[in-house]
C-alpha cells in the first residue's frame, strides 16, 4: 500500500491556523502511485530552482503565457472533433528549470477548448500515463458517461470519447482529472485547462474578445530544491503560478480586457484584488450575470475550482505604467498581501468593446419540490476520512435519487466548525447542473455567489441554501467538496437522476 501525505486544509479565510495532517486511513484505499513522478532529477542547483535569485529569474521576469487553443481534427455541420493526449511532460514552470508534470496535451495549463453554445464537441482522450486518469468537464451539463465519474477511468494506453453537447449558456468552464483518490495529485501536477463556451447571444454585448479575452488560471505549488513539484503540506505551497508561471508579467494595451479568472488550486482559497483599477464582474461559474456589477475596489474571494468573469479597464493607465494583481488568500503564512501578476501597459489600442448596461437574464427559478440536507465534515478519530452526511464516498451507494427534471433546494452545511484541529474550511461543487445560491445562514448571498454557480465556498459552521434543476440526463453524478484533497479522502456523494 502506497501512503502519502494528504493535507486536508485550512480553516477560514485569513486565519493562520492550518491543518496539515499526514497520511490517510489505509481502509479508504488511497493509492497514489507517484513515486516515479516525485523522483525527478534536478536540472539546476537548488538556489536557482527557487526562482528568486538574480534579475534574470527574479519576480516578474517571465511573461504570463496564454494557454494554447486546441484545434479540432475534424468539423461537421454540428460537431467539432478533438483528440487530446494525457501525458507526462518536462516543462519550464520556474525560470530555467524543467519540472515533471502531468498534462493535457503537453502544456501546463493545458490547451483551451473553445466551444460554441449548441454546437457539440467530441474529445477523444488518450492516456499515455502509466496510471489511470480521466477527465471531468467542471461546470458542464453533459451525459453521465461523459462526466468523468471517478470510477470511469481511462486505463494506461487506452482512450475514451467524451461528448459535450454544450446546451448551456456561454461561460468559462475548465476540465481536470477526477479519477478516484488521485484527482488532487493529478490536478496538482498539471491536469487542468480551460473550456470556454461562447454563448449564442454573446456577440450582442460587445464584450472584449479575441486577443483581449484572456483566461487566467491561478494556483499554488511547492517546489523542491531540484525544481520538482511536491504534493505535501499545503503550508509549503509558497509559489503562486499564474497560467503556469511564478510572478509573471503580462503586457496589455491601455483598453478594456475580459479576464476569466479560475482558481485551479486543489485546496487554497484566493482573495484577489485589482486595487483601484475599474473592474466589472460580468459572469460567474455558469455564465453571464443579468447586468455587470461594478466591483472596483472589492476583493474577489475564489474557492478552489471557482471562476469569475471580469472586464478590467486599463484605459486610465499611461503607456509605460504597471499594475499589480495581488492575493491575500490562505496558506501565505502571515496573511501578507502577495503580488501575483503584474500588468505592464505597453501600448494604446482601439477599443470598441463595452460594458453594457444589461447582459443575459438568468433562467426563471421554478418552484422547488424537494428539500435535501447535505453536511460535509471529517472523521478525525484516526486518519482523516471525508464524510458527507456521515459517510465516506462509496461508488456502489447512491446517496440521493433525483427525478429527472426536478427542481430541488439543498441546504449544505459545513460541520467542521470545531474539530480537534480547529475549524476547517470546505467548498461545495455539484456536477451535472448549475445552481443558484438562495441564502447563507438566512442572510443574502455573497457577491461571489451571484448568477449561475457550480462551486461555492462553505466556511466552517455555516450553511448555504442552493436551488438546482436536474434536467435532460439520467445516471450517476457527484457532488463533493472541491478542496480536492478532501474529495480524495472521501468527501463526495453520489446522486442518481432517474425517470
Ligand atoms: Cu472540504
Amino acid at each position: 500500500m502506497f501512503r502519502t501525505r494528504v493535507p486536508i486544509g485550512e480553516d477560514i479565510l485569513n486565519r493562520r491556523h492550518f491543518l496539515g495532517l499526514a497520511g490517510i486511513a489505509a481502509g479508504t484505499g488511497v493509492l497514489i502511485p507517484v513515486s516515479a513522478l516525485a523522483a525527478g532529477k534536478p536540472t539546476r542547483p537548488a538556489q536557482a530552482a527557487r526562482g528568486a535569485a538574480g534579475p534574470a529569474d527574479g519576480p516578474f521576469s517571465v511573461r504570463m503565457p496564454v494557454p494554447p487553443t486546441l484545434s479540432p481534427v475534424a468539423r461537421t455541420d454540428d460537431t467539432d472533433v478533438y483528440r487530446l493526449d494525457i501525458l507526462a511532460a518536462d516543462l519550464e514552470l520556474l525560470p530555467g528549470v524543467r519540472t515533471k508534470c502531468l498534462t493535457f496535451g503537453g502544456s501546463f495549463v493545458g490547451p483551451t477548448i473553445r466551444a460554441r453554445e449548441g454546437r457539440r464537441v467530441l474529445v477523444t482522450y488518450r492516456n499515455w500515463l502509466s496510471e489511470a486518469a480521466n477527465v471531468h468537464l467542471h461546470g458542464g451539463h453533459v451525459p453521465a458517461d461523459s462526466d468523468g465519474h471517478p470510477m470511469q477511468v481511462i486505463d494506461p494506453g487506452a482512450e475514451r470519447l467524451y461528448e459535450y453537447p454544450n446546451k448551456q449558456p456561454g461561460t468559462t468552464l475548465w476540465y481536470h482529472d477526477h479519477s478516484h483518490h488521485v484527482e488532487a495529485e493529478h490536478v496538482y501536477r498539471g491536469m487542468h485547462a480551460f473550456y470556454l463556451i461562447e454563448g449564442e447571444d454573446e456577440h450582442r454585448y460587445h464584450l472584449p474578445c479575441g486577443d483581449y479575452d484572456i483566461p487566467i488560471a491561478i494556483r499554488d505549488a511547492q517546489f523542491d530544491a531540484g525544481g520538482q513539484l511536491v504534493h505535501g503540506d499545503p503550508r509549503e505551497r509558497n509559489v503562486i503560478l499564474v497560467n503556469g508561471r511564478p510572478k509573471p508579467y503580462f503586457r496589455v494595451a491601455a483598453r478594456k480586457y475580459r479576464l476569466r479568472l479560475l482558481n485551479s488550486s486543489t485546496l487554497r482559497f484566493l482573495k484577489l484584488n485589482f486595487g483601484s483599477l475599474p473592474v466589472f464582474q460580468i459572469g460567474s461559474d455558469g455564465g453571464l450575470l443579468p447586468a455587470p456589477a461594478d466591483r472596483t475596489g472589492t476583493e474577489f474571494p475564489l474557492a478552489a475550482g471557482e471562476r469569475v468573469d471580469l472586464v478590467v479597464d486599463f484605459s486610465g493607465l499611461a503607456v509605460g505604467s504597471r499594475f499589480m494583481l495581488t492575493n491575500q488568500g490562505q496558506f501565505t503564512g502571515n496573511d501578507e498581501i502577495e503580488q501575483v501578476l503584474r500588468f505592464d501597459v505597453d501600448r494604446t489600442a482601439r477599443d470598441h468593446s463595452r460594458v453594457p448596461d444589461e447582459l443575459r437574464p438568468l433562467p426563471e427559478l421554478p418552484p422547488a419540490t424537494v428539500n435535501r440536507e447535505v453536511k460535509l465534515s471529517f472523521d478525525l478519530t484516526n486518519q482523516p476520512i471525508g464524510l458527507i452526511n456521515g459517510k465516506p464516498f462509496d461508488p456502489d451507494r447512491v446517496d440521493q435519487r433525483i427525478q429527472r427534471g426536478a427542481t430541488e433546494i439543498w441546504t449544505i452545511t459545513n460541520g467542521d466548525a470545531a474539530t480537534k484541529y480547529g475549524p476547517i474550511q470546505h467548498s461545495f461543487h455539484m456536477h451535472m447542473t448549475q445552481f443558484r445560491v438562495l441564502d447563507r445562514d438566512g442572510r443574502p448571498p455573497l457577491p461571489g455567489d451571484a448568477g449561475l454557480k457550480d462551486t461555492i465556498p462553505l466556511p466552517p459552521g455555516t450553511s448555504v441554501r442552493v436551488q438546482a434543476t436536474f434536467a435532460d440526463y439520467l445516471g450517476r453524478y457527484l457532488y463533493h467538496c472541491h478542496m480536492l484533497e478532501h474529495s480524495s479522502a472521501g468527501m463526495m456523494g453520489q446522486m442518481e437522476i432517474v425517470d
